[in-house]
């Protein structure tokens, strides 16, 4: 593989290229780790927009996008849908969202379906984030819908990360989205154009005070009408400033640190398989006398 002409390519943006390239980190091909190892690390912001299925993130993205466009940058979205029977078809949402920007020269946008990380978000995620790092952008983008396990991920790869709810369901949103919450650096409240905004905004900032009250920091809350880009100018606004914000030597060490102990966990995991232990365990019963730990204690 020559990779440091490929390389170059990527840089120059060459989509082509990078879309080969993430293929082969994507299905671990030879050779993907050591090209890894010779990136250098990339410096632009990452933001993860994540919430629940329909909370018009998509939508959202396409309007970004549009914001990033008039602003002259480029940008790369990747859209990561956890493979669950609950939300098949998202994906496909997503390309129609965001389809007219497809084309677009100075736009890349991939999905990537998480294969068997339940609820996670993709098992090559972080580094595929790091390849769209070398590539001509200004910006990253990762769209994932926030359940199980791939809304605590997000916050682990993302240097921001914005909550997308709507203005419904009062008690639903001390339920489910409790998790969503303590990972926010931003929540926005799409959908604006429904009646009952006002009152959800205001039940919003009523959960979150006891909230603010504990953490130094204060989460900007922001309405938005995805579908007719109201609000929509001052999201792009704020996510740059908080992108800025984010450049702040403590908090980067500790988003590598997450990022570290992740690819860690996979590595040391790398040839532990949940079918294969169950079949060893039901050998192992056949004989009598079976112990857990003795079992693992092999591990
Ligand atoms: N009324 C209204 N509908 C919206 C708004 N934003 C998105 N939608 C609609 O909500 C649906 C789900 O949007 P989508 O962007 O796919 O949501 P995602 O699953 O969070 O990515 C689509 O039918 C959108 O047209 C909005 O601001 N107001
Ligand atoms: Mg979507």
């Amino acid at each position: 593989m020559q990779w440091e002409s490929q390389l170059e390519k990527i840089k120059a943006g060459d989509q082509k290229v990078l879309a080969q390239f993430i293929s082969v980190i994507e299905n671990q091909q030879e050779g993907y780790v050591s090209l890894l190892e010779s990136l250098p690390m990339g410096t632009k912001p990452v933001l993860g927009i994540t919430g629940p299925p329909g909370a018009g993130k998509s939508t959202l993205v396409d309007k970004l996008i549009g914001k990033v466009v008039e602003d002259g940058k480029k940008i790369a979205v990747l859209c990561v849908d956890p493979s669950s029977p609950f939300h098949q078809g998202a994906i496909l949402g997503d390309r129609i969202r965001m389809s007219s920007w497809y084309t677009h020269p100075d736009i890349y946008i991939r999905s990537l379906a998480s294969r068997g990380s339940l609820g996670g978000l993709h098992p090559r995620i972080i580094e595929i984030c790091e390849l769209l790092q070398q590539g001509d952008f200004d910006w990253i983008i990762i769209e994932t819908v926030g359940v199980g396990q791939s809304e605590i991920e997000i916050a682990g790869l993302a240097d921001v990360t914005a909550v997308v709810l709507v203005p419904e369901g009062g008690d639903e949103i001390q339920t489910m989205k409790a998790g969503l919450m303590e990972i926010a650096d931003l929540i926005v409240v799409n959908k604006a154009d429904r009646p009952d905004t006002a009152k959800y905004l205001n039940h919003l900032k009523l959960m979150l005070s006891p909230v603010y009250a504990r953490s130094e920091k204060e989460i900007p809350i922001l309405p938005t009408t995805a579908i007719t880009n109201e609000g929509v100018d001052q999201l792009y606004r704020t996510l740059q400033h908080l992108a800025v914000a984010v450049k702040q030597e403590d908090k980067q060490n500790g988003l590598l640190a997450e990022k570290a102990y992740r690819l860690i966990e996979a590595k040391r995991l790398h040839d532990i398989d949940r079918t294969q232990l169950a079949v060893l365990i039901k050998e192992e019963r056949k004989q009598g006398n079976f112990n857990l730990y003795r079992f693992v204690s092999t591990y």
